[in-house]
């Protein structure tokens, strides 16, 4: 069964998507995710340019072999724009292979280890009351666990705080529609005495037990991830996420030396190499990457395989800029898994699901990716064409108080 055609689709329903088409000579078509936020046009490009004219007349069915060739074939290994576009060829393959079976892709990984997968919402307010009325919203939605964040007196508009007051807002999507990123204000020292007495106050309110997850979005040096992680320690967090700047992985060793508060890292990393020192070195609880970002369900398996002789288990990135493609594509294989942790999800919007449409689920607080054969998205092309894409960036936090530049 041959590839007979690869198109690029790029589409701005509420927010940008950039999805690959994959359809093979007796009409079986597979999607997948290329979306990467803020750099969508270059992924489409490397793929349209680049991947597209190579995939035509080769076999959809042998999916490693693809992916070695685009990975090793590139020359240049890894970094998110290939990862990515690696990743949306991939995704296509499995969801081609799954409809070919006629089961759902989760079968084909080896079947599910679990009912449904424990999903995590994003909660926040500017201040302690409105986060109150978040989380409030978000356990009348069902969900069983919650990331937490808030704005800082001292400060404005923060990246990771949903804007207040807007019933429009795409729930937590930090891009915005402009033609260069934003920059805002930040300061960790007022953070760092802030965070503490939020988690203080929502566990006074809501008890022991709801699992409570805080991103520290790569804003703290190694030693104020440590000061941070043991201040947390009385409020038993499911994780700190991104306490520090991924790319020093060295940083990790310190921070495990001051804190046992779990730690999440990975949005930012592309493959299995990336995670070398964290992993083997067991400095991380949870890793975070994408099934989009990390070269679709054969790279992340690799990861989360590697991951698994160290106990350590996923907690697969899903915010709204992996499309519901990728999001589906992350369920089957949460789903299969054995060292599943949790899995992030942000219902996206109307606009987003009339263009995608979706078999997954989410009831009772856990997700699951239903049964149509394949990864279960349908997408209405026609639909699409409506909704331009438009540049859009994620806001750049690095203005100090005193107007100086706050370097992180
Ligand atoms: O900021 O997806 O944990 N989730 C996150 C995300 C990221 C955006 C970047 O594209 O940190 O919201
Ligand atoms: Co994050």
């Amino acid at each position: 069964m041959k590839i007979t055609s690869a198109d690029v689709l790029i589409t701005g329903p509420g927010r940008n998507f950039v999805s690959l088409r994959v359809e093979t000579g007796d009409g079986v078509v597979g999607w997948g995710d290329a979306t990467l936020n803020g750099r969508e046009l270059a992924v489409a490009s490397y793929l349209r340019d680049h991947v597209c004219p190579t995939l035509i007349g080769r076999g959809a069915g042998p999916i490693e072999d693809t992916w070695q060739y685009l990975y090793r074939g590139a020359y240049w290994r890894g970094g998110p724009v290939t990862m990515a576009a690696i990743a949306a060829v991939d995704v296509a393959l499995w969801d081609i292979k799954a409809k070919c079976a006629g089961m759902p892709l989760y079968e084909l990984l080896g079947g599910q280890s679990r009912r449904g997968l424990l999903a995590y919402g994003h909660a926040s307010g500017s201040d302690v009351p409105q986060l109150f009325d978040s989380i409030d919203e978000h356990l009348d939605a069902g969900y069983r666990a919650i990331r937490i964040q808030t704005g800082i007196p001292e400060l404005g508009q923060i990246y990771g705080v949903a804007d207040s007051g807007s019933e429009q807002r795409y729930d937590y999507e930090p891009a915005r529609a402009a033609s260069r990123p934003s920059e805002e204000l930040w300061d960790t020292r007022a953070y760092l005495r802030h965070v503490p007495t939020v988690f203080e106050a929502v566990r006074a309110k809501y008890g022991p037990e709801l699992p409570l997850l805080h991103d520290g979005h790569h804003r703290m040096t190694p030693i104020q991830a440590a000061q941070l992680g043991k201040r947390l320690e009385p409020y038993d967090l499911f994780w700190l996420e991104d306490c520090t700047p991924a790319e020093n992985q060295d940083a990790l060793r310190l921070v495990r030396r001051h804190t046992t508060t779990p730690l999440a890292i990975g949005e930012v990393f592309n493959t299995v190499w990336d995670y070398r020192t964290l992993i083997s070195e067991q400095l991380i609880d949870y890793v975070r990457s994408a099934v989009t970002h990390t070269g679709g369900i054969s790279g992340m398996r690799k990861l989360l395989d590697f991951a698994a002789l160290y106990q350590i288990k996923s907690g697969m990135h899903g915010p709204t800029d992996v499309s519901p493609i990728g999001m589906a594509a992350a369920l089957h294989l949460g789903l299969a898994i054995h060292n599943f942790g949790i899995q992030e999800y942000m219902r996206h919007s109307t606009e987003t699901l009339t263009v995608f449409q979706t078999s997954y689920r989410f009831e009772d607080g856990l997700l699951h990716p239903g049964d149509r054969p394949g990864i279960g998205v349908d997408v209405d092309v026609g639909a699409a064409a409506a909704f331009p894409y438009r540049a859009a960036y994620l806001p750049v936090s690095r203005l100090a108080l005193d107007g100086t530049i706050h370097d992180w």
